[in-house]
């Protein structure tokens, strides 16, 4: 079974406003400033609205809809509780996304009837619950399964029957299936291919030469042939934030406040996680959207804010040495995440001070909230986005957390 809620953050804010529901809503920030459609209520799609899309279009196309910035914590506690309600019904669950998993239901009808009727269940306490709807596949294969509750949306439940998985994919445009993205789908209509019965029956040798080895991939996924198991969540092998600015930028004290705020809540999700890291990297984006990433390995490993941005920052300076327009993104990222836990007197006093101050900004991070505590350096953000408990609202708040 695949599940995936619909219109996830514009649900979200129409759960808590009931005024909204109902009316074409956009949650992506002002349709004034810079950014794009993070999610766009079913209403709203009527005028042609879609993630992705620019907010300044979105306004034009649909002048009565209702603009909201957002906010990632409350998206976040919508998603745990959804995850929670799914491993109530099956402890073999994948989450894909926030708003989206896999549900291995294999030998469940004994205890539901059938498994049309468990997925019926599972909607109807996601809907008391949350208040949100949620669209439901359920097929033999995860490939087929995904298609399905995209078929099926908005509140949708699709089961494809064991045995008809060819003949319900190979009506659908290619794009419809999980692996085509738009490039894809360009070369494949130059080929003449429109419909994934056509991909399914096309010569390998020919799929082979324009997509290398996902091409057999392609084929099979679009024959309804997937093997791939529900599996349970791997830890994460990375952790990272990022923010574009409002304006271009090229003010080093900005640059280097946002990092050191971005630095900071990775910092604070690396040590929750209780995991260290050698490999620092930054990444930058230009007005032309020339986009660059920038990586460091540090001879030790560490989990402390410090480090990260002092990393961080000399990774800027030298960037910034090199390029001389203005910044349009900045974000930082760690990776090769290793179980913490080092030998405490392995380490240099100093070493030792610091892991203790970020121990102790933490509890008081976690007990008043994230803007609780804040760094000199961070400080001059005050005077340029608004600040939450949870910290600052930067610019495109969905994809910032
Ligand atoms: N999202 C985003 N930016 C994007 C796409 C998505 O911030 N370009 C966020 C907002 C969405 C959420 O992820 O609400 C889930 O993405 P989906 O693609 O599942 O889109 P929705 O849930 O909004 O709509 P649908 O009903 O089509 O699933
Ligand atoms: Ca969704």
């Amino acid at each position: 079974m695949h599940i995936d809620l619909d219109a996830f953050f514009v649900s979200v804010e129409q759960a808590l406003n009931p005024e909204l529901r109902g009316k074409p809503v956009v949650v992506g920030g002002r349709p004034d400033r810079r950014g794009v459609v993070a999610s766009a209520s079913y209403e709203a799609r009527k005028f042609g609205l879609h993630a992705g899309m620019p907010l300044s279009t979105a306004i034009r196309l649909c002048p009565q809809a209702i603009f909201i910035e957002g906010s990632f914590p409350k998206y976040r506690e919508a998603s745990q509780k959804f995850m929670a309600i799914l491993a109530n019904f099956s402890p073999f669950l994948e989450p894909v996304s926030l708003d989206e998993a896999y549900l291995d239901v294999t030998g469940f009808e004994s205890i539901h009837s059938s498994i049309h009727q468990m997925a019926v269940k599972i909607k109807q306490r996601i809907k008391d619950e949350l208040g949100l709807c949620a669209s439901a596949g359920i097929a033999s294969s995860k490939v087929v399964a995904k298609v399905a509750a995209e078929l099926s949306k908005p509140d949708g439940l699709l089961e494809v029957a064991s045995g008809k998985e060819r003949s319900f994919l190979a009506p659908l445009p290619v794009a419809k299936l999980p692996g085509v993205g738009k490039k894809t789908e360009q070369i494949l209509k130059g080929l003449g291919i429109n419909t994934i019965g056509e991909l399914s029956v096309m010569p390998l040798s020919a799929l082979k030469s324009h997509f290398g080895a996902s091409g057999e991939l392609l084929q099979r996924y679009a024959s309804g042939i997937d093997d791939r198991k529900v599996e349970p969540p791997s830890p994460a092998k990375s952790i990272s934030r990022e923010t574009t600015f409002g304006k271009d930028t090229r003010d080093r004290s900005l640059l280097k406040a946002t990092l050191r705020y971005l630095g900071e809540r990775v910092g604070a999700e690396l040590r929750e996680q209780g995991k260290q890291v050698r490999c620092i990297t930054l990444k930058l984006r230009y007005a032309d959207f020339t986009t660059i990433t920038r990586r460091h390995t540090l001879s030790q490993t560490t989990d402390t804010d410090q480090i990260i941005f002092d990393t961080g920052a000399m990774l800027l300076k030298k960037a910034l040495s090199q390029e001389r327009q203005p910044m349009r993104l900045i974000g930082i990222g760690v990776s090769n995440l290793v179980e913490g836990g080092r030998q405490l007197d392995m380490l240099d006093a100093s070493a030792r001070r610091l892991e203790q101050l970020n121990k102790a900004i933490d509890r008081i991070r976690n007990k008043y909230g994230f803007s609780a505590i804040q760094t000199g350096r961070t400080l001059l953000l005050k005077d340029i986005f608004p600040e939450t408990e949870g910290g600052y609202k930067l610019q495109t708040p969905s994809l910032s957390r």
